[in-house]
């Protein structure tokens, strides 16, 4: 048995987080804990192609009095409680610096993924998520001329407080980058200070070379647990080349992407064989108008669910008090998610 098996499986460890310079605390003697806490109630399944009372569909109007288009592919609107505004409010002068405010200025646009109300993105054809990866690189485009940092993210399922189940995502740029990208900014640049090779690049062959890690590949693209993996099955999308951003994808790079999506959520729907919940985002180098060598660009999912369709990972207690805490190894996740079928379970 070699040195990482023996204290990856048998032992309590803390892992650290070479992105963020968080650490984790891993347990894997306790996975045959007995759970009697929160059941959540399993998501409805199957839904019409069109909603008359869905917001999102298209034809309906929303909650603003407008009406959607007859859209056939994706379709992009401003958020109608758009958590960022086009214009920097006036704040009034600090009276301490213990209460230290800036201006934060910026817009929210929502993304329907397609006008089908009962699809989700494994369920949708290849060709229709090329068209979101195609939005998703636009909006960094477009928003990126104007604002600093441009967070695309998808919410999906009830579990997770998304409070439409068309399937759907968001984008909020803003004049400022928060803290997870900050974080980030800090380890890569540091890294690449001190080795001149992007931290994403390096770990990436460190994971590519030991497998254990790793769930699906492709030409351009790696799915995998990483190392320092926070959440049951939380898993890193990262391009094998060096790209600091989505809009420097390749036409024949953004369909492998597609391709790649489109295996990796069906696996996550057939884990548990439910609409697999998840909170996913992009993180690409900042849209400042410089280059940043240090950056690779990569999608993280996070999802909430841990041993079935009902039974969710909380992080609270310790991981809200002290540090993250996971039972399962990040290496028993990428094994259990290997083994699974690429044929969605619905389709079975
Ligand atoms: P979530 O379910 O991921 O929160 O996304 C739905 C978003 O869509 C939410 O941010 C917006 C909500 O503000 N929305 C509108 O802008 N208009 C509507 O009529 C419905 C929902
Ligand atoms: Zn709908």
């Amino acid at each position: 048995m070699s040195t990482e098996t023996l204290s990856a499986t048998d032992f309590p460890h803390r892992r650290y987080n070479s992105l963020t310079g968080d650490w984790i605390l891993v347990s894997p003697h306790r996975t045959k804990r007995p759970w009697l806490g929160k059941v959540e109630t399993l998501p409805r399944s199957d839904r019409p192609a069109h909603d008359p009372k869905c917001l999102l569909c298209a034809g309906n109007v929303r909650m603003n009095g407008e009406r959607n288009p007859d859209y056939k592919g994706t379709f992009v609107f401003t958020n109608d409680f758009s958590a960022v505004l086009p214009e920097p409010g006036q704040l009034p002068p600090e009276t301490s610096p213990l209460l230290h405010s800036e201006p934060a200025a910026g817009v929210c646009h929502v993304i329907c993924f397609s006008p089908n109300h009962g699809w989700t993105l494994p369920e949708m054809p290849v060709e229709a998520i090329i068209g979101v990866v195609n939005t998703w690189a636009d909006e960094i485009t477009e928003l990126g001329k104007k604002y600093r940092w441009v967070q695309i993210f998808e919410n999906k399922g009830d579990v997770m407080g998304c409070s439409n189940p068309h399937p759907h995502g968001q984008v909020w740029a803003t004049n400022f980058v928060p803290n997870e990208p900050t974080k980030e900014d800090n380890r890569q640049r540091e890294y690449f200070a001190k080795h001149n090779t992007p931290l994403l690049l390096d770990y990436l062959q460190i994971e590519t070379a030991s497998k254990s890690r790793v769930v699906i590949e492709n030409d351009d693209w790696v799915v995998l647990v990483p190392y320092w993996a926070t959440w049951p099955y939380e898993t890193l999308l990262l391009p094998r080349r060096h790209i600091q951003r989505l809009p420097e994808l390749t036409d024949s790079e953004r369909k492998s992407l597609a391709e790649i999506l489109k295996r990796h959520l069906t696996r996550y729907d057939n884990l548990f064989e439910v609409s697999f919940p998840y909170s996913m985002g992009w993180h690409g180098a900042p849209t400042d108008g410089q280059s940043h060598p240090h950056w690779q660009l990569h999608a993280h999912f996070y999802p909430p669910l841990l041993r079935s369709a009902t039974v969710k990972k909380f992080m609270v207690g310790y991981e809200m008090m002290a540090e993250g805490q996971r039972d399962l190894t990040a290496e028993q996740a990428a094994d259990k998610l290997r083994g699974l079928s690429e044929v969605h379970f619905k389709s079975r």
